[in-house]
């Protein structure tokens, strides 16, 4: 049987590892320096529960204090990950604002199919949102959240793990 195809579209501020992030997901390895994202797409295959899947992952360029939500990003997504760094909050408020817009504009029973991520974990010295603050985002927006680093590949599986059942759950609505 041809696999089911689910799509993700990464978002979230400059900076925060989107693009880090999803290269250990589909490759695990790490891109050999930093480099804005232009948009770009990764396939991932999975096998779940005896099904196969092709994971189209889009990467998308972050902005300091906003994301164009664009109707590119949104037909046909089964899944958004949604990305902020643990070392900086404005990017904790433009997650926020990213799912307020999504819900806006696509999900006006106000749950979007997102997982929420706190990239940069290790960084916990110069943390400025905490781990209850994240963890009672995703509870209100009713989301899974973890906390992850590129550095530690349990936090990685878990994110996989969140990203890939959950648009698996909006698939089979779609
Ligand atoms: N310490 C630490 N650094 C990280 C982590 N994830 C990413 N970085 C670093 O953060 C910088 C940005 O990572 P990218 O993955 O390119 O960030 P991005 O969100 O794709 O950035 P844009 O494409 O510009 O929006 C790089 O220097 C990474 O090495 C992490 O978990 N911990
Ligand atoms: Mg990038």
């Amino acid at each position: 049987m041809k696999p089911r195809v689910l799509n993700i579209v990464v978002l979230g501020g400059a900076r925060v590892g989107k693009t880090c992030l999803i290269s250990r997901l589909v490759e695990d390895s790490l891109p050999a320096f930093y480099q804005t994202t232009p948009k770009a797409v990764s396939k991932k295959s999975i096998t779940l529960q005896s099904t196969d899947y092709t994971c189209l992952i889009t990467d998308t360029t972050g902005h300091a204090t906003y994301t164009p939500i664009s109707p590119q990003f949104i037909i046909g997504t089964h899944a958004f990950l949604l990305v902020y760094s643990i070392d900086s909050r404005e990017s904790f408020e433009l997650v926020k604002l990213i799912r307020e817009k999504l819900v806006e504009f696509c999900y006006p029973e106000g749950t979007a199919p997102i997982v929420c991520i706190g990239n940069k974990r290790d960084l916990s010295s110069v943390r400025e949102v905490s781990l209850e603050e994240g963890r009672s985002y995703g509870l209100q927006i009713q989301s899974p959240f973890l906390e992850t680093s590129i550095h530690s590949y349990g936090s990685i599986r878990t994110c996989g793990m969140a990203l890939f059942l959950n648009p698996l759950l909006a698939a089979d609505t779609y």
